[in-house]
């Protein structure tokens, strides 16, 4: 039987259904989304109700929409744990889109006054910036204009933007949270915006309406998803006896805080756990640094070990050495923790999340995107290290390894995982290195995608180093060289 109001078992339901009263627009109807956001709004809606339904907008793919609609807008979370695993039913969607076919509708659905809140989660790519020559992001001018050459925008950044526009008629209130690990998220989803408006041509007085009067809150969130498989299907129809097709799979961790600046109310998040704190700047750091840019390294080096998931590689103690020395050697020293935040517990339980061999989430996932993901994740503490006059021998180690993964050196086969990862900019990285290796050809690596370390001769130099040694002997004696490197400081 499907999965519908009329099958759901009353009490698989997570907090409460939404109204069908809508006041969130989502942007990017994906996994995460629906494992985090969604479920805190379901919480926060059952301590408090109010007019929180969501309108979920998928970018380009129907699969999800689609699915959804022809169950009444719900779907399972899946939650994956070693002690046990539970399916609980989301219901707070009241309308799903999708922005490839019906770009006016989603426009007019951020411009509806009675939206009160915009969502996204866009992935670090769907903000349309480039890294600059400082190391600062600017606009993605060549993305930008591609965009607005188009009768109505295709990315989600121009939606919002048009959809903003509009709304400046009325001037009616209203926060943009951006749900993405993307540094500064909420200051630079409003850079997008604005450059996205000013180079559309857009009168200035709705550009200053839009600086002024649009909150956009910086925010971090954390919660491990990987993608829904026929495995994830098959658990939840064990679990609740209904056949639902978009199911997702998600860990029981669930962290959001975020900055409370919602000029038109919000969801009482904070029953459901949220944190509302003017401290997200240092959670989001702790985050990209320790929990993002370690899983860059495991899935890197995991890859070309042969690991296809986070556990399997985790369980390695030449990738378990590599993380903490970089957590203890490169991360720590350039981290503030919150006031009153237990970083030591933190981190044990980072290496409980990523040894959960229930979940197993994929190295492939992670992997991808590699040149929108590292920026926000490698320079911070590699400059850290480099300032204080030391190698950051882990974070060359795994720019080393992404480069092995996705533009390698000829004649080097990373194998079938690093083969599977994503990588929107390979044919341009590949292009750069000629599959050659040297200095020189990291350099231009480096700069096309880290333009901040590109000055950096020890960095430059080190990756160029334990790009070779991964090549010649392999990933495992590279880590031990980048960990070695640190104890012979
Ligand atoms: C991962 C994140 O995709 C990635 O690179 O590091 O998706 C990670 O799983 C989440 O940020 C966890 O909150």
């Amino acid at each position: 039987m499907r999965l519908s109001r009329a099958s759901l078992p009353i009490s698989a339901r997570i907090g409460a259904a939404a109204p069908e009263a809508t006041g969130i627009v989502h942007l990017g109807l994906g996994q995460f989304h629906r494992a985090h956001q969604a479920v805190d709004t379901a919480l926060a809606i059952a301590a408090e109700p109010g007019d929180w339904g969501i309108v979920g907008v998928a970018h380009r793919s129907p699969a999800i929409a689609r699915a959804m609609a022809e169950q009444d807008h719900l779907y399972a979370v899946l939650q994956l744990d070693p002690a046990e695993d539970r399916a609980d039913v989301v219901d707070v969607h009241r309308e799903t889109l999708v922005a490839a076919t019906q770009p006016e509708a989603v426009i007019n659905r951020i411009a509806d006054p009675r939206h009160r809140v915009v969502t996204l989660t866009l992935t670090e790519k769907g903000y349309l910036r480039m890294p600059g020559a400082s190391g600062a992001a600017g606009p993605d001018r060549g993305a930008i204009s591609a965009d607005l050459a188009c009768a109505q925008p295709r990315t989600m950044i121009g939606l919002l933007a048009r959809g903003l526009e509009r709304r400046a008629h009325d001037q009616s209130p209203i926060a943009v949270v951006s749900c993405d690990n993307v540094s500064s998220n909420g200051a630079t989803t409003r850079a997008a915006v604005l450059d996205y408006l000013d180079l559309a041509g857009v009168k200035s007085s709705v550009i200053e309406h839009i600086a002024q009067h649009v909150s956009f809150p910086n925010t971090m969130v954390d919660r491990i998803v990987p993608a829904t498989s026929d495995l994830t299907r098959a658990r939840v129809e064990h679990l609740l006896g209904v056949d639902d097709r978009v199911p997702v799979p998600a860990e029981r961790f669930s962290m959001w805080v975020l900055e409370d600046s919602f000029p038109a109310g919000r969801p009482a998040w904070e029953s459901a756990g949220v944190v509302f704190s003017d401290q997200v700047d240092r959670f989001e750091e702790l985050k990209l640094l320790l929990l993002n840019a370690m899983h860059s390294l495991i899935s890197y080096a995991g890859a070309l070990a042969g690991c296809a998931t986070i556990p399997e590689a985790w369980g390695h103690e030449f990738v378990r050495e590599a993380v903490i020395t970089a957590i203890n050697r490169e991360c720590l020293p350039v981290i503030t923790a919150p006031s009153g935040f237990d970083v030591e517990t933190h981190v044990g339980r980072l290496y409980e999340r990523w040894s959960n061999t229930a979940l197993g989430d994929s190295i492939a996932r992670v992997g991808s995107d590699g040149s929108s993901k590292l920026p926000q994740r490698l320079p911070r503490p590699a400059l850290g290290a480099l300032d204080r006059g030391e190698v950051p021998h882990v974070m060359a180690l795994t720019t080393a390894a992404w480069i092995c993964c996705v533009c390698p050196p000829d004649r080097f086969r990373p194998g079938a995982i690093a083969d599977q990862m994503d990588e929107p900019r390979r044919a341009e990285l590949l292009s750069l290195t000629h599959g050659r290796l040297g200095s020189d050809r990291t350099r231009s690596v480096v700069a096309a995608v880290m333009p901040g370390l590109v000055d950096q001769e020890p960095f430059i130099d080190r990756v160029t180093e334990l790009v070779g040694v991964i090549t010649a002997d392999g990933i495992e004696q590279a880590a031990t060289e980048a960990t070695g490197g640190w104890s012979q400081a």
